[in-house]
């Protein structure tokens, strides 16, 4: 079986890290001078690993193998979150090349075919998944043309910005690939919590979002009486404490829902304000409880519309991912990789986190492989993995993409 470099493993997400480094985390947004430089270093390691290499028009670094037959794809992004942690994303990227040089020095595997890929903007810094998204034919012009960012910046100013505008963009052989696999830190505390080491992926969370604008009137905060106040923020609060009472009614076992992003204008200590807006965000693994949290937000707003006042307008603030099943029999080849490293210390789990490999199975075979977050922490400049869980992550990944690959090529009629 091919044995993956250990050191060579952490020595490229080490060099990774450096990339747009801050305290213990990382800064490196889709489109950033960082996250160009990551991905012109990464297109240079798939080079030197003998993949024909590419950074397409919306940034998706691609390593695309010479060897022949069917293909596995293999990666994940290495965009972060404004304030991110060095694993998100760029542990399944680092894998990726890891494995393609695994194979690649092993007699038993070196003329098998893994492209290793680094999507770009998982982290919807502009839309969720744009990369995968893009790869796969789902990014719609609408969407594209619509995209800004949190500071205003629009996204094809930022793609101009970045030296990628009319780049062509890469679209997806669906037919080379045996399937897709990404490897990526749980972010959860799941198997840390059962003393697992590797967690094989069952499904991915779907994801809804939902932006309130609340329009009162700006006034004076000491002549303006409170029954003749039309105050934006004080409906804002209201309505969200609503949601956090009248979800939990509808929610199912991991339903999770998030208010993380507001503004109150003017946002001053003795105005009245006359403006507010409030983002939420919910996700499940199937799609009824998400049906019945858009019910219970339609009813609330309905009936504080209904009053008078302060209006609030709800409008869908981004593009809704559907909940995705992973490819059982992917699934398997993971598994049996995981009881070959890890005896008895691995799991079938649900992602709670969204992933490129949500987009990716609609066009491909797809299947994730988690290891342990410290704490379960992520998304915060503190996330952290073990070493020894890294390096066992990428040794069960070799195997479960050598064991995938012998068995698409063995498959009667593959050439
Ligand atoms: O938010 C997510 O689930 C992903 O980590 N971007
Ligand atoms: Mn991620
Ligand atoms: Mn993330």
């Amino acid at each position: 079986m091919p044995a993956i470099d250990p050191e060579r493993l952490l020595s490229d997400l080490r060099h990774l890290r450096s990339i747009g480094a801050q305290d213990r985390g990382v800064v490196r947004p889709a489109f950033s001078a960082a996250d160009m430089e990551a991905r012109r270093w990464l297109k240079k390691r798939y080079e030197e690993t003998g993949l024909e290499s590419t950074i397409d028009g919306v940034g998706n670094v691609l390593g695309r193998s010479r060897n022949p037959g069917k293909a596995l794809l293999v990666g994940s992004h290495s965009d972060t979150q404004p304030t991110g942690g060095w694993l998100d994303g760029a542990l399944g990227v680092i894998y990726g090349l890891e494995v393609v040089r695994a194979l690649a020095a092993d007699d038993a595997t070196r003329t098998l075919a893994v492209d290793a890929v680094s999507f770009q903007d998982e982290e919807s810094r502009f839309v969720g998944c744009l990369g995968s998204r893009s790869l796969t034919g789902t990014l719609s012009p609408e969407v594209e043309q619509g995209a800004v960012d949190n500071g205003g910046v629009r996204l094809a100013d930022a793609l101009r910005e970045a030296g990628l505008a009319g780049v062509p963009r890469l679209r997806l052989e669906a037919a080379r690939y045996a399937g897709f696999v990404e490897a990526h830190i749980e972010q959860g505390p799941d198997l840390e919590d059962t003393g697992r080491k590797i967690g094989v992926v069952s499904s991915i969370v779907g994801l809804r979002g939902i932006r309130f604008v609340f329009r009162g009137q700006q006034n004076h905060a000491g002549t303006t009486m409170m029954a003749r106040r039309r105050d934006a923020a004080t409906t804002l609060y209201e309505l969200a404490h609503r949601i956090n009472q009248e979800f939990p009614k509808a929610a199912g076992e991991r339903t999770v829902w998030t208010m993380g992003r507001l503004r109150v204008t003017p946002n001053a200590t003795s105005i009245v304000p006359g403006y507010a807006d409030l983002d939420l965000q919910f996700r499940d693994a199937s799609d009824a409880p998400l049906d019945a949290c858009e019910r219970i937000v339609a009813r609330l707003v309905a009936e504080i519309n209904a009053r008078g006042g302060v209006s609030i307008e709800a409008t869908p603030s981004r593009t809704p991912i559907p909940p995705t099943r992973m490819d059982a029999g992917l699934q398997e080849h993971i598994a049996r990789a995981a009881e070959r490293h890890a005896p008895g210390k691995w799991q079938h789990m649900p992602s709670g986190a969204f992933h490129d490999a949500g987009f990716i199975a609609a066009s491909l075979p797809s299947a994730m492989l988690f290891i342990p977050s410290i704490g379960g922490i992520s998304h915060d400049f503190a996330e952290d993995s073990r070493d020894e869980d890294i390096v066992l992550g990428c040794q069960v990944l070799a195997d479960a993409a050598a064991s995938i690959l012998a068995a698409a090529n063995a498959a009667p009629g593959v050439q």
